[in-house]
C-alpha cells in the first residue's frame, strides 16, 4: 500500500466536505420547498388565552366552536381535550382559504389533517392558528398526534370538505357537519 500524502489527505477532506456540502443543500433546498411551494411553516402566531376558562371565553365557548363565515372569511375553531375534539367534525368548503383555531384547556395536544399542511402542536394557555385551502372534497381525519395521556389512541375527529355549492352556512354564518 503506497504511503499516504498530505496530498491524499487534502484531497479526502474535499471530497467529504463535497459530499457535506450538498447535503445541506439538499437539505435547505427541501425546507424551502415545503415552506415556498407546499406552505408548511411552523406556525407563528402567538395569541394567548386562559386554559381554566377557555369554555367561557368569547371565542371558543360551545355556541362557537365549529366553522363560521365571518366578514366572508371562514374559520373553524375546534377544542383539544382528553380525550377527544370539540367538534368532533367540522364542515369546510372546497377551494377557499379556511382559517383553523385551535386551543386546549388541560395538556399539550397535536392536530394534524392528513394530506394537508394542517400540522401543528396544541399548546394549552395559546391559541394556535392555521391556514389552509382543502383541494379534495370528502371526510379528512385529524387525529391527536401528541401523546396527551391513557386515551389519547381515542382522540380523533373529521374534517369534512364539501364542494363550495354544497357549503351553506347559517343566517349566523355557522356551517355544521350534517350527519351522515
Ligand atoms: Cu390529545
Amino acid at each position: 500500500m503506497a504511503a499516504r500524502t498530505e496530498q491524499d489527505v487534502v484531497r479526502s477532506e474535499l471530497r467529504w466536505s463535497i459530499v457535506v456540502g450538498l447535503t445541506v443543500g439538499a437539505i435547505s433546498l427541501a425546507i424551502l420547498w415545503a415552506g415556498l411551494v407546499r406552505f408548511i411553516n411552523p406556525p407563528s402566531n402567538i395569541e394567548t388565552i386562559d386554559p381554566n376558562s377557555v369554555h367561557l371565553s368569547a371565542e371558543f365557548n360551545e355556541a362557537n366552536l365549529g366553522t363560521r363565515v365571518e366578514n366572508g372569511q371562514v374559520v373553524t375553531r375546534v377544542v383539544a381535550t382528553q380525550f377527544s375534539f370539540a367538534p368532533q367534525c367540522v364542515v369546510v368548503p372546497a377551494n377557499r382559504q379556511v382559517t383553523l383555531r385551535f386551543t386546549s384547556p388541560d395538556v399539550i395536544h397535536g392536530i394534524l389533517v392528513t394530506g394537508t399542511n394542517v400540522n401543528t402542536m396544541v399548546v394549552p394557555g395559546y391559541v394556535a392558528q392555521v391556514h389552509s385551502v382543502f383541494r379534495k372534497t370528502g371526510d379528512l381525519l385529524m387525529p391527536c398526534h401528541e401523546y396527551c395521556g391513557l386515551g389519547h389512541s381515542q382522540m380523533w375527529a373529521t374534517v369534512r370538505v364539501v364542494p363550495e355549492d354544497d357549503f351553506k352556512p347559517d343566517a349566523d354564518g355557522r356551517a355544521l357537519c350534517e350527519k351522515p
